[in-house]
């Protein structure tokens, strides 16, 4: 993991993709991968896929929830520890809405304006169950550049929709 040269965003992008198939499949969501790096040190504060954690858990949210009981806070206060300047790494973009009626990954990621500054994404979100993913305005309004890192779709959305039935 600590063999990433810094800013090599590709090959952070295939790390998240390598997570994301960690994921259990299930006909409901995609499998997502994503990692959190700090781009002062350019260390990997935290990793995450979707179902990883108890409960309907995304990736992002993985992430995120991994890094409060670290620093013994809620989720909600992350800002309050965490260096000043972060890079979120996801297979699928951070969900505007999710169907379960949990708090949409973009929430989470907004909460952390300001010490998110990029989000790199592999894919955009399928329209399967939302048809239309506001993630990337409302992160892009709030001033967080979301980057689309190329080169990985067509293995990104075979292992995000592995356990979907096919028709
Ligand atoms: C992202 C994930 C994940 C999704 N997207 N970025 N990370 N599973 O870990 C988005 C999809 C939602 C459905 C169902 N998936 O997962 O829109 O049950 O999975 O809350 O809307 O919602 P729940
Ligand atoms: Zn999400």
């Amino acid at each position: 993991m600590s063999t990433i040269q810094p800013g090599d965003h590709r090959a952070y992008m295939q790390l998240a993709l390598s997570l994301a198939q960690k994921s259990p499949p299930k006909p409901t969501n995609y499998r997502v991968g994503a990692v959190l790096v700090d781009l002062s040190s350019d260390k990997i504060l935290a990793t995450g896929y979707t179902l990883e954690l108890p409960g309907n858990t995304h990736a992002e949210q993985c992430c995120l929830i991994k890094l409060a009981e670290q620093h013994g806070v809620p989720e909600e206060r992350l800002s309050e520890v965490l260096p000043s300047k972060l890079a979120l790494y996801t297979t699928v973009e951070p969900c505007s809405k999710r169907l379960s009626g949990n708090l949409p990954c973009v929430e989470r990621v907004l909460r952390l304006a300001g010490t998110i500054r990029t989000v790199y994404v592999g894919i955009m979100e399928p329209e399967t169950f939302v048809t239309e993913n506001t993630g990337r305005k409302s992160l892009q309004d709030a001033g967080i550049p979301v980057v689309h890192v190329e080169g990985l779709e067509a293995d990104i959305l075979e292992v995000a929709t592995a356990g979907h039935i096919k028709s």
